[in-house]
């Protein structure tokens, strides 16, 4: 992108300048961007707005969902989200590809999903996870948004203690956050939406993790595995081409733990997306959740090129 757009990249912003970026896009690309408001907000009443970037929005065209931030301590999430979809925008009508993608598909951004707890976070507790909604019966605050949606939701890697970092909620979508943005995504799918390609954003571990979360087991099977897998190998090879980092990929279940209740077993499992994703962003654990600053722009452009590689791929599918 330009100077302009680069230095909003030189700062993890806060939610506000979050909100002011997502309303300054249609403004700064009227023909390409439409901004708009999740129908509910925050356990602490914060708007969540999205963007819908296309050249030509029509209704029942390809969708890629692309969302992140639902983990509160995870800045470089949103960060780089925002990053994307700045470059999607400025490279239109220059970059071949990208105008192709704008062309085909609409890309529906959720750049920060649990506002309460970036916040939170970024104000009170740097290490701060999860929602900031309270549990009944107990003191702790918080639910694992990672673990409440509803596709095998309460399994193994899930917790049932509102103290736990990784605790379910009572039940799937208690979290309001969660239940916004399924609601979304679902009622596009019934609007006669085709999603396509869905990723939720996390750091850390440089990843793309594939279902099934809920178990370890590759059967019960996912018969788009060894799709996945391959847009993955495309992912995160342009990844590797832009600034040597090894980004990994296979089911969570395989390659790093069970996760019940989590977001690409959603995607895949309730919503039928052929190619679902959470994808754990950089470093490797030096600098884990506290990545510095200065990494804003590399992961962005490293994860661009991966989610670039990722839809070339799958329009050649
Ligand atoms: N890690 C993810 C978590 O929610 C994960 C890992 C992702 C597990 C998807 C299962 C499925 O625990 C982080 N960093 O949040
Ligand atoms: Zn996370």
């Amino acid at each position: 992108g330009d100077d302009v757009t680069a230095n909003f990249y030189t700062q993890y912003r806060s939610y506000d300048e979050i909100l002011q970026w997502v309303k300054s896009k249609p403004v700064q690309y009227p023909n390409l961007a439409v901004d708009f408001a999740f129908a509910d907000t925050s356990y602490e009443g914060r708007e969540i707005r999205g963007l819908k970037i296309s050249s030509d929005p029509q209704p029942f065209k390809k969708v890629v969902w692309l969302e992140a931030g639902i983990h509160a301590r995870e800045w470089i999430s949103p960060a780089t989200l925002m990053y994307i979809t700045d470059s999607l925008l400025a490279d239109y009508g220059t970059d071949p590809d990208v105008t192709k993608f704008l062309d085909t598909f609409v890309f529906y951004i959720n750049p920060s999903m649990n506002p309460d707890g970036y916040e939170h976070s970024r104000n009170e507790d740097r290490m701060w996870r999860k929602t900031r909604s309270p549990n009944e019966g107990s003191t702790c605050i918080g639910t694992d948004g990672n673990r409440n949606f509803e596709y095998e939701w309460g399994g193994t890697g899930s917790s049932g203690l509102a103290c736990a970092s990784t605790y379910r909620g009572t039940h799937p979508y208690s979290e309001v956050e969660v239940l916004t943005d399924t609601n979304y995504i679902k009622a596009l799918a019934s609007g006669g939406a085709d999603i396509q390609f869905y990723v939720n954003f996390h750091s850390y571990g440089q990843l793309w993790l594939l279902p099934w979360s809920y178990t370890g087991d590759e059967r019960p099977p996912n018969p788009d595995y060894d799709n996945m897998m391959e847009m993955a190998a495309y992912g995160t090879n342009a990844t590797l081409a832009v600034s040597g980092l090894v980004f990994t990929y296979g089911s969570c279940g395989e390659i790093l733990y069970e996760a019940a209740g989590n977001a690409n077993d959603f995607a895949y499992g309730t919503m039928g997306i052929p190619y679902s994703y959470v994808i754990e962003l950089r470093d490797d654990g030096e600098y884990g959740f506290l990545l510095p600053e200065d990494q804003i722009i590399p992961s962005g452009e490293e994860t661009y090129a991966g989610i670039k590689a990722a839809l070339n791929y799958l329009l050649s599918t």
